[in-house]
C-alpha cells in the first residue's frame, strides 16, 4: 500500500435544510449541521470526512462549537505533515486529545477516503483488508428508517405508511415517557407484522422497569437505549427483566464498553455509530467483538450528509453487520445533498455502496459554500 503525506486540512461549518426534522426525547434541531473535513495529500489526492455534530449538546456533549474548536486547535496540527501508512494510525495520532469522538471520526474518515483514493481502492475494500477472510463487502447495506416523535399516533401511522410505501423494511420510532406503550400498541394494531423497534435516547430510569415491560407483548425487534447515556450497569439490571432485546447506542463509546455490556448482559444488540466511537478504527474493533461474541450489530446514524453516509453504507455492507441500519435514502433527509450521486433505496430495503474509489461520492463545492453561508446566517440561531 502506498503511504500518504498530509499536506492540508480544511474544515467547513455547514447547515443544510432538512426534508423532515427528527424529534427525539432530547429535542429537535432546525437543520442538519456538520463540520466537513477536507484532507489534501502531497500528491494532490483529496479525502472528505464529516463530523456529524449538532447545534445543542443533546445526543452528544459535542457541538458545532466544540468540533470546530478542537478540530482546528488540537487535531489538525497533530495530523498536518504526517506520513500515514495505514488509516488506523490516525486513532493513535489523535489519542492525546481526550474525548471528542465525533470530531475524531470526521478527521479519520477524511484520511480513510484519501488513503483509499491514493491506492485506487474503495473504502469498503479498504475496510475488508482490516478484517479476516470471509468478511468481504456485500456491496449493499440493509436499511430502515427512523421516525421522530409526532403530535399523534394517527400522524405516526401516516408517516409509517409513507415509508413502507417507499420500500423501507424496518421502522424505528422515537419514544419518551408519555409517548411509548400506547403509541407502540396503536402502531402494532395497524401493522401486526412489520419490523418495528423503539429508541428512547436515555429517557427512562430503572424505576420505569415495570412500565417498559408492557412492551414485551408487542414483538419488537429491540428497545434502544432506554436508560442513562453513560450507563451499562443499570441496563444489566433491566435486560434480564425484559423479553424485548435491549440495544445500546449512547452507552457504547469503545470496544471495551461493547465487551463489558455484552458480558454483563446489559444488551443483546449493539448500535455502532462510527462517530460516537471516534472513527472506523474503533468501529472495526467493535465489529470484531460482535463477531466473536455472536452479538447482532447494526450501524446507527445522525442524519449524515452524503459524505458521512457514503462511509456508513460502505461499513454497513460488511457481513458482520447483521441487522437493518439507520441509513436511509438521501431524499429522506435533504432535497439537495452536498455530494453526488444521491443514495437511493433499492429492492429489499437495501442501499448500494457508491461505486468508485474512496467513499465513491464527489463533494460539490458550490453546495458546500451555500451550506456554509446558511450556517453563518443561522448561527447563533434564533431560539423559539
Ligand atoms: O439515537 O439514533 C439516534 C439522530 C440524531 C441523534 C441520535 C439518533 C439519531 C437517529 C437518526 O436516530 C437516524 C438516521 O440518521 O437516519
Ligand atoms: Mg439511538
Amino acid at each position: 500500500m502506498r503511504a500518504i503525506h498530509i499536506k492540508g486540512i480544511t474544515l467547513y461549518e455547514i447547515a443544510l435544510p432538512l426534508a423532515e426534522t427528527l424529534r427525539t426525547s432530547f429535542g429537535e434541531e432546525p437543520f442538519k449541521t456538520a463540520v466537513l473535513v477536507e484532507v489534501e495529500t502531497d500528491e494532490g489526492v483529496t479525502g472528505w470526512g464529516e463530523m456529524s455534530v449538532e447545534i445543542d449538546p443533546g445526543y452528544s456533549s459535542e457541538t458545532m462549537g466544540t468540533a470546530i474548536h478542537v478540530g482546528r486547535e488540537f487535531m489538525s496540527p497533530r495530523l498536518l505533515g504526517k506520513m500515514i501508512s495505514d488509516p488506523t494510525e490516525v486513532r493513535e495520532i489523535l489519542r492525546p486529545v481526550r474525548g471528542h469522538p465525533l470530531a475524531k471520526h470526521g478527521m479519520e474518515t477524511a484520511v480513510w477516503d484519501a488513503f483509499a483514493r491514493a491506492n485506487d481502492l474503495s473504502i469498503a475494500a479498504l475496510f475488508e483488508r482490516h478484517l479476516p477472510a470471509g468478511h468481504a463487502s456485500r456491496g449493499y447495506a440493509n436499511v430502515g428508517v427512523s421516525i421522530g416523535i409526532k403530535p399523534s399516533v394517527e400522524e405516526t401511522i401516516e408517516t409509517i405508511n409513507k415509508r413502507l410505501g417507499q420500500g423501507y423494511g424496518r421502522i424505528k420510532l422515537k419514544i419518551q415517557p408519555g409517548w411509548d406503550v400506547e403509541l407502540a400498541r396503536g402502531v402494532r394494531s395497524a401493522h401486526p407484522d412489520i419490523l418495528l423497534m423503539l429508541d428512547a435516547n436515555s429517557a427512562y430510569t430503572l424505576a420505569d422497569a415495570d412500565h417498559l415491560k408492557q412492551l414485551d407483548d408487542l414483538n419488537l425487534l429491540m428497545l434502544e437505549q432506554p436508560l442513562g447515556y453513560h450507563d451499562i450497569y443499570e441496563h444489566s439490571k433491566l435486560q434480564p427483566q425484559m423479553k424485548t432485546r435491549i440495544c445500546l447506542d449512547e452507552s457504547i463509546l469503545t470496544a471495551d464498553d461493547a465487551r463489558m455490556a455484552i458480558e454483563l448482559g446489559a444488551c443483546r444488540i449493539i448500535n455502532l455509530k462510527p462517530g460516537r466511537v471516534g472513527g472506523f478504527s474503533e468501529s472495526l474493533d467493535i465489529y470484531r467483538v460482535c463477531v466473536e461474541t455472536g452479538t447482532p450489530l447494526w450501524i446507527g446514524g445522525m442524519l449524515e450528509t452524503g459524505v458521512g453516509r457514503a462511509a456508513h453504507v460502505a461499513f454497513a455492507s460488511l457481513p458482520g453487520v447483521t441487522l437493518p441500519c439507520d441509513i436511509s435514502a438521501t431524499d429522506r433527509y435533504f432535497t439537495q445533498d452536498i455530494s453526488e450521486p444521491p443514495f437511493v433505496l433499492g429492492e429489499g430495503s437495501r442501499i448500494a455502496v457508491a461505486p468508485g474509489v474512496g467513499t465513491g461520492v464527489t463533494v460539490q463545492s458550490d453546495r458546500v459554500e451555500a451550506a456554509a453561508r446558511l450556517w453563518k446566517e443561522q448561527y447563533p440561531y434564533k431560539r423559539v
